[in-house]
């Protein structure tokens, strides 16, 4: 996930800011974060994995750690070093989450640090259905009643389906109906 833009690097570093929701899994009460098997630094002839650690920030994001044993360099400019799965809660919902990566700093072997610019992406997840967001747009206005409506009707019925038909079952009844028309209007005006 972090190139080095030179061929001197001993250490990389970054702090993770994740959605709420998503988290990296532990192990141990760790971080399970990997190294690539390709990120490899090799000194006097022989070769050795970068070593990485993950600890949590007082502000909440995660600072990532790959560091070369003996200041060695990492032996390749260009790939991956880290190797970080991120886990969903059960209940989240699908959508884009953004994360960001900031304070990032890569060592070269004189001890000099370069600082990176603070990146940003997003995350796709595919969770559970958010009731009432029938046009998965991630939120919830009139064009999902005109969507629900279209449901009802029996207008969305090519597959794939156009729309999100579990969302469509606001009142979580597991019927698609008018009493679901009802529950998506009061939630549009705040009633809910
Ligand atoms: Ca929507
Ligand atoms: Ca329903």
């Amino acid at each position: 996930m972090m190139t080095s833009p030179y061929d001197d690097l001993c250490q990389a570093q970054f702090d993770l800011v994740l959605p709420d929701g998503i988290s990296i899994p532990t192990r141990n009460g760790r971080y399970y974060v990997l190294g690539v098997p390709d990120g490899v630094i090799e000194y006097d002839g022989t070769s050795y994995s970068h070593q990485i650690t993950a600890a949590l920030q007082e502000d909440g994001s995660i600072r990532v750690i790959c560091v070369s044993s003996s200041n060695t360099r990492f032996i390749s400019n260009s790939g991956a070093l880290v190797r970080i799965r991120l886990h969903a809660d059960e209940n989240i919902y699908s959508g884009e989450y953004p994360l960001l990566i900031k304070n990032i700093e890569f060592t070269h072997d004189n001890i000099t640090k370069d600082v990176a610019e603070d990146s940003s992406t997003t995350i796709s997840v595919f969770g559970v259905s958010l009731p009432g967001d029938v046009n998965k747009d991630n939120q919830i206005s009139i064009a999902d009643v005109t969507a629900l409506v279209n449901i009802i009707l029996g207008k969305d019925n090519t597959m794939p389906y156009l729309y999100d038909h579990d969302a469509a079952d606001v009142n979580g009844d597991g019927n698609t109906s008018i009493a679901d028309v009802t529950a998506l209007v009061n939630i549009i005006l705040g009633k809910e």
